[in-house]
């Protein structure tokens, strides 16, 4: 290696480290839990307790260094009687904390047609009590976010009143909103269709805005990168919001039609790279670091879970560590300029370093190994928990 080519490559590992350092990935617990589509579930050794959720997620931490907190579902992993105190000591025992939690007002026969938007007052009392509890669980388990996902909406043209279901919606927002602690946040997520195919209540960018905006200072919005229109420019959505100051956080995922749910760029890593390129960009020119959590939710019907979430951790630090090469003070210029070609190189020339030099480096001042995946694979944890958890469902001893 020559003298230029040494220096920046030296250059390129300093950058990359000192970005790595800044990035944390939240863990879905669900995403450690056996789902499937409609059509079937396939079995794993997945995890079916809080407890073990805590203990794959961990795995997932202690091998990437990159994921210290998991999401929680209120339903699926905090129910009634769940004392707080013994859930943070269980994700302490596996090195990890819980991280946003969620709400669940859209799988109760309650909620067939909708939860804070349903006509009926009743249901809409009952999803906001619901909410109110989620608050209440993230305050005691030191939660900073609460992430209400609204299945609500309508299948068909003249069912429901758009109108008056929008000013329902943003009526217990307003209340949620006002429970939340001082330190805490609500970030509306939303999503075109599905599973409603009519009308979605909150359909896109614009409506969580509207309804965080009315919700109250502690409201922003969550970009789920799964919730969109095939042709939508994502990047240009969360430019806007770093913009507006109302962006909160991101639910990452891949797809290749619409809400797949397929690991982080696993599809288009370009549209990756182009979002965190827009945060990067943000910070760069003002300053100040973007307030904004970076969480996955994505569900592994065919890959393995533990593996698949190391997968996707490994692949957020090399498109986040591209993303932090671009010269941003050369990029400016060239757009004031109105040189294209070169605006767009520094773009291609950032996405096309190989930043995985610089990632191992990261990993090694961390005493994290250079490969977690093969660190992962030689632990023996999945030949464990296969062990561990056969013989307690219908398919013991089935695992594919
Ligand atoms: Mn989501």
């Amino acid at each position: 290696m020559n003298t230029d080519a040494g220096k920046a490559k030296a250059s390129m590992e300093a950058v990359v480290v000192e970005a790595l350092d800044g990035l944390k990935i939240e863990l879905p617990s669900w995403g450690f839990a056996d789902t499937g589509t409609r059509f079937g579930k396939f079995l794993q050794p997945a995890a079916q307790t809080i407890e073990e959720k805590f203990a794959d997620a961990g795995q997932v931490h202690q091998f990437t260094g990159t994921c210290p907190t998991v999401a929680l579902h209120v339903l699926w992993d905090l129910p009634k009687g769940t004392k707080p105190a013994e859930v943070l000591k269980m994700a302490e025992l596996f090195g990890v904390r819980p991280g946003s939690i969620s709400p669940n007002v859209f799988e109760d026969q309650i909620y067939k047609h909708g939860s804070l938007s349903n006509e009926q007052a009743d249901v809409r009392r009952h999803a906001l009590d619901h909410i109110l509890d989620s608050v209440r669980i993230a305050q005691e388990l030191g939660s900073r976010d609460v992430t209400p996902w609204f299945a609500d909406g309508s299948n068909y043209p003249g069912t429901a009143s758009i109108r008056a279901r929008k000013r329902w919606m943003a009526e217990g927002l307003k209340q949620a909103h006002d429970a939340l602690d001082e330190n805490q946040r609500l970030l509306i997520e939303y999503k075109p269709f599905e599973p409603a195919f009519y009308h979605t209540d909150i359909a896109d960018w614009g409506m969580a805005l509207t309804l965080a905006r009315s919700s109250g200072p502690k409201a922003r919005v969550l970009v789920d990168t799964g919730h969109h229109y095939q042709a939508q420019n994502i990047e240009q959505i969360v430019a806007w919001l770093l913009d507006e100051d109302m962006l909160g956080g991101f639910h990452f995922n891949d797809r290749r039609y619409a809400d797949d749910d397929l690991t982080l760029g696993s599809i288009d890593p370009y549209q990756v790279f182009r979002i965190f390129a827009e945060i990067r960009y943000y910070e760069w020119e003002t300053g100040r670091r973007a307030d904004i959590a970076f969480m996955v939710d994505q569900s592994h019907n065919l890959k393995g879970k533990i593996e698949e979430m190391i997968q996707t951790a490994m692949t957020a630090q090399e498109l986040y560590a591209k993303a932090a090469l671009i010269d941003f003070a050369a990029l400016t210029k060239a757009q004031r300029e109105q040189r294209l070609i070169d605006a767009e190189s520094i773009y291609k020339d950032a996405f096309s370093t190989d930043v995985r030099p610089g990632v191992r480096e990261w990993r090694r001042a961390k005493r994290l190994p250079e490969d977690p995946l093969a660190a992962f694979r030689e632990s023996g944890y999945m030949e464990r928990i296969k062990r561990e958890r056969a013989g307690r469902s219908a398919a013991a001893g089935k695992y594919a």
